[in-house]
Parts: C-alpha cells; sequence; structure tokens
C-alpha cells in the first residue's frame, strides 16, 4: 500500500537521485528494475512538487496518484506493472477489474518535455498485453500496437519502452493487444507532458480525469466485457458519485481540467458557474485565437480535452456528463414508466404478500433518490449522495467543483457545503418580496434590448 507519505517518500527519493546524477556521478547507474510502486487507495494522492531540475506543477489526479520515477543517468525511469486489481469504485462497490500498479484506473506519468523515458512494463496478467502511448510522437516501434510496432508482451514478461518527449500536452496510455477486453476491464492511465517553460500556460491547479464505462450486473464484480453500448457504471477515473473527490480549489486560482475518454460514447461534460474555453487536446496546445467560449465540452471517443478557467466565483458548482443516464449507477434501462398511473390498488394487493412494497415512479423517479430499498449486495443505488438540503438524484458521473476564498496552495481537502450569503439564495415565494429583493439593483442598469418584457 502506497499512502501520501509514502509517495511524498518516492518523490523526494527520485529527487535526491537527480541530484546525485548532476553531481557528476553518472557511473552509479541502475541496471535492475525500478522498483515498482502500487497503492490499493482510492482516494486522491497529491504528487509532490519537484524539489530539483524545471520547476512544473503536478497533475491531481482525481481519486488517482502519479506513478513515482526515478532518474537514471538523464533518463527518467517507470515500472507499469498491468495487473488484475480490485477497485473501490464507491463505498459499498469493487470492482474486480485490470488496470496498473494495483488500481484501474492506472497511475498518471508525469514528466517533462525534452525528456527521454524508458518505461519498463511488466505483465502480470492472464493473457499477453502492449502499451500504445496515445498522442505521443515517437518512434514506430515504441507505439505499442501489439504485433505491430513490436511482438505483443507475453505473460510475465517485461518490455522496455524508451522515447524522447518532443512536445509538451495531455495524453494517455492503454493497451492495444485485446483491446476490447482490456479496456472494458479498466486498463488506461493518464501520461501529462509538463512544458520545459514553466512560464508556458502556467496554472495553480490541475486536474487531470480519465472517463471509463463498465457494464457490471448488480450483484457482480466483474465487468461484461463484450458491451457495447448498454453500459450501467459511467466513471471518472473508475470512481462514481457520491465517492468522487471534489475538485477543491481557492479563489482567483487559474484552473486547468483534462478530461480523456476511453469508452464507446461521447461525453459532454458540463461544469456549472462559469464559462471556459478548450487550451490543449491531445494534439497538442489550442492558439489563443482559435478558442472559443463553452460550458460545455464534448468529449469524443479516443479523445482528450483541457479547458482553462479564472477561479472568480466562490461557491459550490456541479461538474458532470450531461448525458443525463451517464449521471446514474447500476442503472436497467427496460424500466417501465408509470407516471400517471394509479398503483393504489395493485399495491394493496402486493402488499398482502410483501408488507414493504413501495410503489414507485407514478409522479416521476426522484423518490429513489431517498428510499433505500433493498438491492443486491455490491451494489450502489441508481442515484445516491446527497447536498445540503436533501438527496442530490445523481450518480456515475458527477462531482462538485468547490470554490472558496483563501485556500492554501497544495490543500486539496474537502472544505464541506458552500454556505449561501443572505440573499443570493432562491427562496420560497410567501406573497410579497423580502427587503433584500431591491427593485434598485445596481444589475438592472443593464436594460435588455428588444422583447422578452413582461409588462
Ligand atoms: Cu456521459
Amino acid at each position: 500500500m502506497m499512502n501520501r507519505r509514502a509517495m511524498l517518500g518516492a518523490g523526494i527519493g527520485a529527487g535526491a537521485a537527480a541530484l546525485t546524477v548532476s553531481a557528476g556521478m553518472a557511473q552509479t547507474r541502475f541496471r535492475d528494475l525500478p522498483e515498482a510502486a502500487s497503492t490499493d487507495s482510492p482516494y486522491t494522492q497529491i504528487p509532490p512538487r519537484p524539489t530539483t531540475g524545471i520547476e512544473y506543477n503536478p497533475i491531481v489526479t482525481l481519486n488517482g496518484w502519479s506513478l513515482p520515477y526515478r532518474m537514471n543517468g538523464n533518463v527518467k525511469e517507470f515500472h507499469l506493472v498491468a495487473e488484475p486489481v480490485e477497485r473501490i469504485m464507491a463505498d459499498g462497490m469493487v470492482a474486480r477489474l485490470w488496470g496498473y500498479n494495483g488500481q484501474s484506473t492506472g497511475p498518471t506519468i508525469e514528466a517533462i518535455e525534452g525528456e527521454r523515458v524508458r518505461i519498463y512494463v511488466t505483465n502480470r496478467l492472464p493473457e499477453h498485453t502492449s502499451v500504445h502511448w496515445h498522442g505521443l510522437i515517437l518512434p514506430s516501434g515504441m507505439d505499442g500496437v501489439g504485433n505491430l510496432s513490436h511482438p505483443s508482451i507475453p505473460v510475465g514478461k517485461t518490455y522496455v519502452y524508451e522515447f524522447d518527449l518532443v512536445k509538451s500536452g495531455t495524453f494517455m496510455y492503454h493497451p492495444h493487444a485485446d483491446e476490447m477486453v482490456q479496456m472494458a476491464m479498466g486498463m488506461m492511465g493518464l501520461f501529462i507532458v509538463h512544458p520545459r517553460d514553466p512560464a508556458f500556460m502556467p496554472v495553480d491547479r490541475d486536474f487531470g480525469i480519465l472517463l471509463a464505462a463498465y457494464d457490471i450486473d448488480p450483484g457482480t464484480y466483474i465487468p461484461r466485457v463484450a458491451e457495447m453500448t448498454d453500459f450501467n457504471l459511467w466513471t471518472f477515473n473508475s470512481r462514481i458519485f457520491p465517492d468522487i473527490d471534489p475538485l477543491v480549489v481557492s479563489k482567483g486560482d487559474r484552473v486547468r481540467v483534462r478530461v480523456g475518454n476511453l469508452t464507446m460514447t461521447n461525453h459532454p461534460i458540463h461544469m456549472h458557474g462559469y464559462d471556459f474555453e478548450v487550451t490543449c487536446t491531445d494534439g497538442g496546445w489550442v492558439r489563443p485565437e482559435a478558442r472559443w467560449p463553452e460550458v460545455t465540452i464534448d468529449i469524443p471517443v479516443g479523445s482528450m480535452r483541457a479547458y482553462e478557467f479564472n477561479a472568480d466565483h466562490v461557491g459550490d458548482w456541479a461538474f458532470h456528463c450531461h448525458k443525463s443516464h451517464h449521471t446514474m449507477n447500476a442503472m436497467g434501462h427496460e424500466l417501465p414508466t408509470f407516471i400517471g398511473a394509479n398503483k393504489a390498488r395493485v399495491t394493496e394487493m402486493i402488499r398482502k404478500h410483501q408488507p414493504g412494497y413501495m410503489p414507485m415512479g407514478t409522479a416521476g423517479m426522484a423518490d429513489m433518490g431517498e428510499m433505500s430499498m433493498e438491492i443486491p449486495e455490491n451494489t450502489i443505488p441508481m442515484m445516491t449522495g446527497w447536498g445540503p438540503f436533501g438527496p442530490l438524484e445523481m450518480g456515475g458521473m458527477f462531482s462538485v467543483v468547490k470554490v472558496r476564498e483563501g485556500i492554501a496552495p497544495d490543500d486539496y481537502s474537502d472544505p464541506g457545503w458552500y454556505e449561501n450569503p443572505p440573499g443570493t439564495q432562491a427562496w420560497e415565494w410567501t406573497g410579497e418580496l423580502p427587503e433584500h429583493a431591491s427593485n434598485d439593483s445596481p444589475r438592472t442598469i443593464l436594460t435588455p434590448r428588444g422583447g422578452n418584457r413582461l409588462g
């Protein structure tokens, strides 16, 4: 197990190795494999900031972590282990997946533009694999398409990939061997290359999310790998709401959110409270004159989008996929519609045999968010998770961006729910306007032109 302190230790160790090399002791080159770090924690682990060499702001992988490295001469070395893992998708639900170094999604690989990386990949799966470095520019034989770029990595063997990072940006890694199965089982990770010039596109907070979809029947543990469209678990980094960590931000921060999609459908990722611009794709940085404002970024299949915003608006802002079925957990899609149906008589009849029977869905399905129905073990209700005022009726690809004043630079701990200042929260109409609803608000200076005015 690798806790945050151990991560820091690994980072400091790596820094010390780099220091040794720069002191002219390159003859102490390692000839053994780098240690394969592993974690069983599904919580966000904040990577340490670099202590030597080029400065960069590490990415925070939501409910994930960054792979420790060591310097071997001037080469940055990583050790990825492809293996079966257990992922706690939410409290009360474990998925038996395939991943890397103890987790699915795998750890984020972080390096710097201009560096040479050497990535040892050990295959502990029951079948061959390979690793494709999605979006990176590299020699053909390093591209990781099994039996096209190089022989697939047999069970029990370690292969070495080595290449120069010729550009900075937002990339991914995933198998290109029995791809349908291996990606449906959760094999994927982020690969972030930081700019060599720390003054290029700097941000205060940088979040990383990979979208993954699974089809795990209620009461079971292993994804149905042949499913093409009807998935029932829509995840950020193989984690589902209500147990996806919030994106914690300090007011005034420049924030980047990088989202990659390795599911079988597109995901329109929507963030409330802000407008923003895509600044990077897996093809590279977007020139300023080529950007346009958005509030929802569609992430196509097999693509990455990074967007940025200035965190000027404090509050709790929903952040989610806008496909409403993707903010649900363990959903069956054969549910009949009962809206408007009168179930009184049938309820009476069923209760003779099953006294606890609850008729549902006759006024919509929101009642499912509140009731705790009996569900199979290892299954999370379809909509769950509570906010400060009641159930959120959400699951799946949903989290909250929490913007507050004065959060310390490396603090990502949950600040709790936002308390709306007096007069800034929707209120119940009781027949007259309260005092705070002044008609002399300076905001009304901007009178709309044209129609749409009532009376
Ligand atoms: Cu979606």
